[in-house]
Parts: C-alpha cells; sequence; structure tokens
C-alpha cells in the first residue's frame, strides 16, 4: 500500500515537473487527476487493521436496501415503492471499526453510519448505496464516490432486470477493482432460466465461474424457483472477511489503478518524443537555420555596399576631400547636425547589418520552428524558450562583432600578403630614389673632379635630364605598385561588415543548435525519470501478477488481462 501511494507520489511530482517546464500539458495533468486513487483503506485511516467493505450496488428498485435489512436483522436503510428510494449512503459497520472521519470526496451529510456487532461478520463494513444507474444525479455522484472505497462489490439486480441495466457498464469498468459477487433479488419473480442467463452473461464478461445468489426479501415467502441463498451470500462473504483476503482484495484495487497510471504515464512519456523524433528535429532546424543565415547575408549585401559607399565617400581620397570641401562651402557656418565621429559612423555602419526585416526572417525562422515542433508531436514551449535567448541576443552580438572587425579592417587594412607587399613597396619607393640619388651626386662629384683637373668636359645638360630620368625611373614604378596595392576604404569596410555578417550567422547558429541540443537532452532526461516510474509501475504490477490461488478468492475476481480491462474503457 505504501508502495502505490509512493509511486503516485513519484508520478505526481513528475507530472508536475513536467508541466512546469513545458514538457507535458494540462491534459496530462487532468488524466493523472483522473485516475482514481483512493482506496477502501481511506475509510479507516489510523487503525491497524481495517474491515472487509462490502457493497451493495444496482439498479433502483432491486432490493439492495432489503437485503441490507435483512442482513442486519433490522430495518437500517429506507425502502419503498418511491423510486429512487434510497438518496444517502447507509454504511453499517462493526462496532470497533466505526470510522472516526470520511474522505473529503464523500459528503457527510449523505451517509448514516450505523455500528454492528455481529460476531459471525464481525470484519465486515456494509454499504447500502443509491442507484448506480440512477436518473438523479446526485445519486450517480454519491454511488460512484463510494465506489472507489469497495473492496467487494455485491451487484444486485432483478429478474426483471438484469439484461440491459446501464449501472452494469459502469460497473464492468471498474470489473479488475473490486471481487464480485452477484445477487438475483426478487426471486419470486423470477425463474432458473433467468439464473442461467444472467450466469452466462457474466461469464462472458470474463467472470469465469461466478458467484450468484437468488434472494427473496418478502416477508411472506412465496414459492420460489429454488430456495432462498441468503445464507450462502453470507457465508461466502465471511470466508472473505480475514485479513489476509481483504489485503489480497485490496492489491486488486490498486493493480489496477496502476495499470491505469502506467497507461497514463506511457501517453505522456510519449508526448515528451522519442530520441529519433529530436534527432529529426534537430537536422531539420540546422538545415532550416542555414537557409536563413543564407537569406539574411543576402539580403545584406546592399547595406554593406551603401555603408562602406558611405565611409569611403566621407573619409577616403580626393572624391571626399572635394565633398568635404563643398559641403563646408555650401554651408560654411553651420555645425553639420548630421555630422558624425568616425566612431559614430562605424556604430551606424554595425548596426545597420541587423535592421527589422533582418529581425523579421528569424522571427519566422523560429515560427516554422515551433510549427514543425507541434506537427511532429514535440512539446514545443521549453525548446522555443531555449531558442529565444540566442535569437534575442543574435542583434548585439551582430553589431559588436560589426564594430570590432571594422575597426582592426580599418587600422590595419588588406589581408597579410598585402601588408608585407606594400611594406616592400614602401621600401622600394624610398630606397630606389635613395640609391639613384646617391649614384647621381658620386658621378657629379667624380664628373667635376676630372673636369677641375682638365681630364674631361664639365658635366652638362644631357647629365641633367638622365639624372632626372634615373630618379623618375627608380620612384615611379614602386610608387605605383604601391597605389595599386593599397586596398581601397570601400572595399575594406564592405569586407570587414561582411566577414562579421557571416561570421556572426554561423556563431549564432551553433548557439540556437546547441539550444535545440540541450532541449532535446532535456526531453531524454525527462522521458528517462518517466520511464523509471513505469519500470517501478511494472515492477509493482508484476508482483501483484500472480493470481491468488485461493479458491474463495478465485471466485469472486474477474479475470481479465490489463488489455481487455482498457479496451473495454475504450
Ligand atoms: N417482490 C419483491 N419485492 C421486493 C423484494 N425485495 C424488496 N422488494 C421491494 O422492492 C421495493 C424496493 O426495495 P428497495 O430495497 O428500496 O430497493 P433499492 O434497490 O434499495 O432501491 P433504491 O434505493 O431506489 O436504489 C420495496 O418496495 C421492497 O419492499 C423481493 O425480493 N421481492
Ligand atoms: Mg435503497
Amino acid at each position: 500500500m505504501n508502495e502505490y501511494h509512493a509511486l503516485f507520489a513519484r508520478a505526481a511530482e513528475w507530472i508536475s515537473d513536467g508541466v512546469r517546464a513545458g514538457w507535458l500539458g494540462d491534459v496530462d495533468q487532468s488524466q493523472f487527476a483522473a485516475i482514481e486513487q483512493a482506496a477502501p483503506a481511506d475509510l479507516f485511516t489510523g487503525r491497524a487493521a481495517r474491515p472487509l467493505v462490502a457493497a451493495l450496488f444496482g439498479g433502483t428498485g432491486v432490493g439492495k436496501s432489503s437485503l441490507l435489512n435483512r442482513i442486519a436483522g433490522e430495518a437500517l436503510a429506507r425502502t419503498g415503492v418511491q423510486r429512487p428510494t434510497s438518496r444517502e449512503v447507509t454504511l453499517y459497520v462493526p462496532a470497533a471499526a466505526r470510522p472516526e472521519k470520511l474522505p473529503a470526496a464523500l459528503p457527510l451529510g449523505s451517509v448514516q453510519i450505523r455500528e454492528h456487532h455481529s460476531d459471525a461478520l464481525a470484519n465486515v463494513a456494509w454499504i447500502d448505496a443509491p442507484d448506480i444507474d440512477s436518473v438523479e444525479e446526485s445519486n450517480r455522484r454519491l454511488a460512484l464516490a463510494w465506489l472507489p472505497h469497495v473492496d467487494l462489490v455485491i451487484y444486485v439486480v432483478s429478474p426483471e432486470r438484469y439484461r440491459d441495466d446501464p449501472g452494469w457498464r459502469v460497473l464492468q469498468q471498474r470489473g479488475g477493482r473490486h471481487g464480485w459477487i452477484f445477487v438475483m433479488n426478487r426471486w419470486d419473480e423470477g425463474d432458473l432460466r433467468q439464473r442461467e442467463d444472467f450466469a452466462a452473461i457474466l461469464r462472458g464478461a470474463e467472470f469465469a465461474d461466478p458467484l450468484v445468489f437468488c434472494t427473496c426479501g418478502l416477508s411472506q415467502t412465496p414459492r420460489l424457483p429454488s430456495p432462498d441463498q441468503l445464507d450462502e451470500l453470507l457465508a461466502r462473504v465471511r470466508a472473505l472477511q480475514s485479513a489476509h483476503r481483504v489485503e489480497e482484495l485490496a492489491r486488486l484495487g490498486c493493480a489496477a489503478r496502476l495499470r491505469e497510471l502506467r497507461e497514463m504515464l506511457s501517453g505522456a512519456i510519449q508526448r515528451c518524443g522519442d530520441e529519433e523524433k529530436w534527432e529529426q528535429f534537430e537536422i531539420w532546424w540546422r538545415s532550416q537555420w542555414s537557409k536563413t543565415a543564407a537569406a539574411v547575408a543576402d539580403g545584406a549585401t546592399w547595406v554593406i555596399q551603401a555603408s562602406a559607399g558611405r565611409i569611403a565617400a566621407l573619409h577616403g581620397g580626393v572624391v571626399g576631400a572635394i565633398r568635404r570641401q563643398a559641403a563646408a562651402l555650401r554651408n560654411p557656418r553651420s555645425v553639420e547636425p548630421r555630422e558624425l565621429t568616425p566612431a559614430d559612423e562605424l556604430a551606424a555602419a554595425a548596426h545597420g547589418l541587423w535592421d527589422e526585416w533582418t529581425e523579421a526572417k528569424v522571427r519566422s525562422a523560429l515560427d516554422q520552428a515551433e510549427t514543425r515542433l507541434r506537427l511532429d508531436g514535440l512539446p514545443s514551449a521549453p525548446a522555443m524558450a531555449a531558442l529565444a535567448e540566442p535569437a534575442r541576443d543574435a542583434a548585439a552580438a551582430v553589431t559588436a562583432a560589426a564594430r570590432d572587425e571594422l575597426r582592426v579592417a580599418l587600422s590595419r587594412p588588406g589581408d597579410l600578403l598585402q601588408r608585407l607587399a606594400r611594406r616592400a613597396t614602401g621600401f622600394l619607393t624610398v630606397a630606389l630614389p635613395g640609391a639613384a640619388l646617391a649614384w647621381i651626386a658620386y658621378t657629379a662629384i667624380v664628373g667635376y673632379f676630372n673636369a677641375s683637373r682638365g681630364q674631361a668636359p664639365f658635366l652638362g645638360t644631357p647629365f641633367l635630364v638622365h639624372s632626372g630620368l634615373v630618379m623618375l625611373v627608380s620612384w615611379l614604378p614602386p610608387f605605383l605598385l604601391d597605389r595599386r596595392l593599397r586596398p581601397s576604404l570601400q572595399r575594406t569596410v564592405a569586407g570587414a561588415l561582411r566577414a562579421a555578417l557571416e561570421r556572426e550567422l554561423e556563431e549564432i547558429g551553433s548557439r540556437l543548435a546547441a539550444a535545440v541540443g540541450r532541449s532535446a537532452a532535456e526531453a531524454g532526461r525527462f522521458r528517462s525519470r518517466g520511464e523509471s516510474i513505469v519500470a517501478a509501475v511494472d515492477e509493482s504490477l508484476q508482483a501483484a501478477a500472480a493470481q491468488p490461488t485461493d479458491a474463495d478468492l478465485t471466485r469472486v475476481i474477474r479475470k481479465a488481462t490489463p488489455v481487455d480491462e482498457f479496451a473495454a474503457r475504450a
């Protein structure tokens, strides 16, 4: 019994954790709440031993209350011709086991508790319930509220109506939860064929060898088709009142509830999605994000070109200088409000990379992810919450990366090869004209010296022209090469923005993929927690599966397999 409550407590905790985390929903919670947890022992909390709870159920007017009065030997319950008669439950308990308080679901106002001092049936608590198929909703509710607290259902029918008794359907669903004894009361109105027919119906309902007793409650006993069997009925109940058999019947009830719990848990576990489903979603999401990233990168092309063009026009080269001058001339005194500092310009260019359009693209990818999760039958809330964070931070991440990239690129424009080549051309632009100048100077000094000694004529115009040409030839090629190698400001800015965007899109992509992965892993952990509860339920059910071999018990137990039982309920 403790194990049973412990399993329900574990399941309740798992479900409420699941609902909180979004793995499970209200459906699971209400399905769990619908599983009956109440048990006969609840009527006698705080007592070491409890009596067998035997209850008279059946349609109205079949004579349940009359039967209880016969059992008690006094008029405990109201009986009558008015239908329905009983609107309250009569609880007829051994004086020593009188319950101090009743479970909250059982309204105290609609129960009369009477004590008995029977020696023969000292350990039996009797219940006389209103009709279970009552047109009166309150009667039905009352009968159904008491049912979970019953070990042994004494199902009373009359010869006149035992075939299409609607209450029978309700009770059949509960087949595996109780022990069953059947009574055909008003036997004065029946015949032997009806009794046989009723027994055949019961055998069809998985009662291998049902106990059917025929009774008649009239004080003036007329001729009956067969003798009244109240004493035999009482003898059977007497045989079931031992502590061991009460325990066996309670075990039966617990097993039925655990089977229901197992079914509910299995459904909930399935709704968390299995590993394969999550894996497929992860693959789908990766391809979805690469599509989104490609679209974002494509869509940013114009924005990047425009930003780069603007910065180049404002700061780069002769055209930029002319523009600045022109602007100053057009408006000499005004302090241009739109004039931005270089840092602001870089920030604006970085900021422009992630605009509303980009944001909408990402949002649409997330919406599609949510739809996909739903279509796959996976719980969407936790995964969507995990995706939301990297998606929310995307704008800030791209902007920061673009700013960094721009600063680095502008301070060290070009790639490594370009930078090395430019060092060489820079060096040559100085070194070659330097060397040429040294050679010209040397030639001029030596020429002057020789001329002053009359060994050669003084250097003239041709030397000057040649020197000029040598200077030009030594300076111009490295200078032109250097200019050619200098990266344009526009290309540098555009390259930096594109590199930052692409790198960051990939980074966001892997953060999003990691978020999906984390969700899948969490779902897996949550699922295994549920599976371990199911395994514990199975273990407990296996222990309970051994059907009692006790002949007194086997005759009152319906031998339905769990599958049949669920099918009947469906
Ligand atoms: N002919 C005949 N009448 C009976 C027998 N047992 C009870 N009755 C009568 O049937 C009527 C209904 O009996 P109850 O005991 O009130 O029936 P119940 O099943 O408790 O009915 P509800 O309380 O309405 O669910 C009463 O008038 C009884 O006197 C019987 O064996 N034969
Ligand atoms: Mg009654």
